[in-house]
């Protein structure tokens, strides 16, 4: 079978079919409909309002159909109303004892709307509180019928899915772009139930024993007394945390390298981390471990992009996922699963699989694809969809079972442990992006918020009262199955086997399966993190940690911190490395990346409005950048202006022109130039050049763009494309976009 050819057909499927289809995604979600915009940076006409926003001219004569979805509560009609459904005629006045009060405390209108308003908040997840979703759907290869009998999974079986992608320590208003592992949550509304993908986008994790969960959150939140620093690690109590705890050495060693500043949700992998038990139709079972591979690669911010985002716009990744999928470019992953004999001693290759700090190298167990995701629906309520869906590595289908893995053991208690709180009581089930899409039938009864009106008298079994409904399964129905798994005879015990005891090998293999460049980058993240540390013990037993990994790259930690270089009290050993680690050296589709192209109002504007076109055509996003906003040719406006623009939006530029500096860019004169010279560029396009290029990106100029890019003093050859016409030097940055950044230009 020819996978590559499958997953493109799959894709491909999924996105022409999205057109003629009558129905969305996830029923009563209009969010999963097919995008009715093609791009959204693009001037335009607002948004035609939803089915349940229509007015009151729209509707019948008594208001009646508004064509809500049947989940819209109290968007019901387009007049106003209490919550009881009484209309209202005036909510901006309070009911007064004349204009000049006091106010009346039989205004019911004006306490019902305060007291909602005063409750509207609901505790922010524990962990991963800051997060942005998506519908979308998942269709099975067929692939995994040797391994799983999981329905879902089957050719051609289409499966409605919404993601969450998170942030882990920071809160719901905290920056996207931070150094910290991504959350990848998927739930599958299965015909069979629902099932609950819970991962990140780090394979391993910072401890083997769930137990220990509280205690690595806790120092890497912020301090308990100041509460700084936001969603962040760089502080005393995550190093002295992990420094003394080094089985999080491997986790800590992914958030230093670029995985920790992802480029984008749509560009990350997804990984269920730990090892599950499958089985098929003939009962026999597997140890598989779940990965999801980005169509787009696997990409990343720079550090100083990261840090630039936090300020210029800290809701990037969730504008990013939230744009690419109105303009249709559907961001999609492949399933791959790694399978392992189901030996007793769970081990694979030497390594521990119920080990949830280690991973086992693509090289030694191919990741084997087995369907493909693909997000096309934004939500239509955060709240309602986002805030609320929970997810819980227990909701599990026939075909997926759980291992031992102590992590994952415990964070079977935990998850709808924690919805209680945050969601109010046990009937989080009910919320509708909750809703099984199989039938449930479970006698769990009331409860706060219980919203369904059970009917019988008798939710027990056995009984004889409710005719002995409901039946548990018998036969060869599919169900649930507890697969008859041996349990080693043993003791009680609080400890660990000795294959835990190994905390360093798999972290050097990552090091060692690094590029120079992304080496480098480690080493300043080491650098920067502990550099913000106050407490001297903390960072020089972080110091000795990176001995345990490797010399070099402790001496030039230490160096930048200042501090002598201790010796390794292990002894290294020079683990294989795997080059599927690096995210550098291969090509990948540049669909939904975002090109700026740098218009001088007196330079080659028909060129501008082709090279528009052709970016448009390649599945790209182009964004027009001129002085200033409105139209800035025939057809051509301006999205960015030299005020709004920034580097870090942009994948690519195109300098179309040598704009002279506007007035308003005067004050912003360039310091070498002197006070009173005029520069001949516009100094903001200059800082946008410069920051283009420290930021590795590549870079194109036609006309009289090349003498714009020397004011910036860009004069090097790697990612930069001189060329007679703007389509020309389109198709040039494009093939270099494909490595996703210039990587010759970091300096190693
Ligand atoms: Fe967890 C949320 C992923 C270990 C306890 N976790 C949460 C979310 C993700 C993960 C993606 C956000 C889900 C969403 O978007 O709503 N967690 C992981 C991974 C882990 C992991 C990949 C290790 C392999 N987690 C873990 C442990 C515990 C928890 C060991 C507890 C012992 N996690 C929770 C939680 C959260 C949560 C407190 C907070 C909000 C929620 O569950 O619904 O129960």
């Amino acid at each position: 079978m020819d996978l590559k050819q499958l997953a493109q057909d799959t894709f491909d499927k999924v996105v022409n079919g999205l057109a003629s289809k009558a129905e969305p995604a996830v029923p009563g979600v209009p969010g999963a409909e097919p995008p009715t915009v093609a791009e959204p940076t693009e001037p335009r006409d607002p948004l035609p309002p939803k089915a349940d926003q229509a007015e009151p001219a729209n509707l019948t004569a008594t208001g009646a159909d508004s064509g809500a979805p049947a989940n819209a509560r109290a968007q019901q009609d387009a007049w106003l109303t209490t919550s009881q459904g009484a209309r209202v005629r005036d909510t901006d006045h309070s009911l007064k004892a004349g204009e000049r009060g006091p106010t009346l405390l039989q205004d019911h209108h004006l306490r019902e709307k305060i007291t909602h308003f005063d409750h509207e908040r609901i505790p922010e997840r524990v962990v991963h509180a800051r997060g942005a979703g998506a519908h979308g759907v998942f269709v099975g290869y067929g692939t995994a019928d040797t391994v799983t009998r999981a329905a879902f999974l089957q050719e051609g079986e289409e499966t409605p899915v919404f993601v969450r992608f998170s942030t882990v320590l920071g809160s719901r208003g905290s920056a996207d772009t931070v150094r910290d592992t991504r959350g990848f949550a998927t739930k599958f509304y299965t015909d069979e139930g629902t099932f609950d993908l819970v991962g990140n986008n780090i394979p391993v994790f910072f401890i083997q024993d769930g137990i220990k969960f509280p205690d690595v959150i806790h120092a890497g939140k912020p301090h308990p007394d100041r509460e700084i620093p936001q969603a962040q690690s760089a502080h005393d109590t995550f190093w002295d945390f992990v420094s003394l705890h080094t089985e999080a050495q491997h986790h800590t060693m992914w958030n230093m390298s670029d995985r920790g500043i992802p480029r984008s949700y749509r560009m990350m992998e997804g990984f269920g981390v730990h090892t599950f038990r499958c089985v098929n139709d003939a009962g026999e079972t597997a140890l598989v471990k779940f990965h999801w591979k980005p169509r787009l690669g696997v990409h990343s911010l720079t550090w100083e992009e990261a840090q630039l985002l936090g300020g210029i716009d800290p809701d990037f990744h969730r504008r990013d996922l939230y744009d690419a999928i109105e303009a249709g470019a559907y961001p999609a992953w492949e399933l791959g699963l790694q399978v392992f004999p189901d030996e007793p001693d769970q081990m694979f290759a030497g390594i521990d699989l119920l080990d949830p700090t280690k991973i086992v190298p693509e090289e030694l167990a191919a990741v084997q694809p087995v369907g493909m995701m693909v997000l096309t629906g934004n939500p239509t309520n955060f709240f309602a969809e986002t805030e609320q869906v929970a997810f819980h590595v227990g909701h599990l289908v026939p075909g997926i079972d759980v291992t031992d893995d102590p992590l994952l053991q415990t964070r079977l208690f935990s998850y709808v442990d924690t919805q209680l709180t945050r969601l109010g009581g046990p009937n989080f089930s009910q919320i509708p992006i909750n809703r099984p899409h199989a039938p449930v039938n479970d006698m769990l009864r009331d409860g706060f918020h219980q919203h369904a009106v059970h009917v019988g008298a008798a939710p027990y079994r056995p009984n004889s009262l409710d005719g002995g409904c409901p039946f548990a399964v018998e036969g060869d129905a599919r169900a649930m199955e507890d697969l008859a798994v041996r349990v080693a005879e043993s003791t009680k015990v609080r400890a660990n086997p000795a294959s835990y005891d190994d905390h360093y090998s798999q972290v050097r293999q990552f090091w060692l399966s690094m590029s120079p460049v992304e080496q480098q980058h480690i080493i300043r993240a080491y650098t920067f993190e502990l550099g913000k540390c106050y407490e001297q013990a903390v960072k020089e037993r972080q110091l000795q940690c990176l001995a345990n990994i490797d010399a070099r790259l402790c001496a030039e930690v230490a160096t930048g911190l200042g501090l002598p270089v201790p010796d390794a009290t292990l002894e290294l050993v020079d683990a294989e490395p795997s080059p599927a680690l690096s995210q550098v050296g291969q090509e990948w589709p540049s669909d939904g990346r975002m090109v700026g192209i740098v218009v001088d109002p007196d330079g080659d504007l028909a060129g501008v409005a082709e090279v528009r076109t052709a970016i448009f055509a390649a599945g790209m996003v182009p964004l027009v950048i001129a002085p200033r906003g409105g139209q800035v040719g025939d057809g051509l406006v301006a999205q960015r202006t030299f005020a709004t623009v920034r580097s870090v939006e942009l994948d690519a530029v195109l300098v179309a022109g040598s704009p002279v500096p506007a007035p308003d860019a005067l004050p912003l004169r360039d310091e070498k130039a002197g006070a009173g010279d005029t520069p001949s560029v516009d100094p903001r396009v200059v800082l946008l050049l410069e920051e283009c290029f420290r930021h590795a990106k590549v870079i194109g100029a036609w006309g009289a763009g090349p003498s714009a890019l020397e004011a910036a003093g860009i004069t090097g050859t790697p990612g930069i494309v001189r060329g007679e016409s703007g389509p020309e030097v389109l198709g040039r940055v494009q093939e270099q976009m494909a490595l996703h950044r210039v990587w010759e230009r970091f300096a190693v």
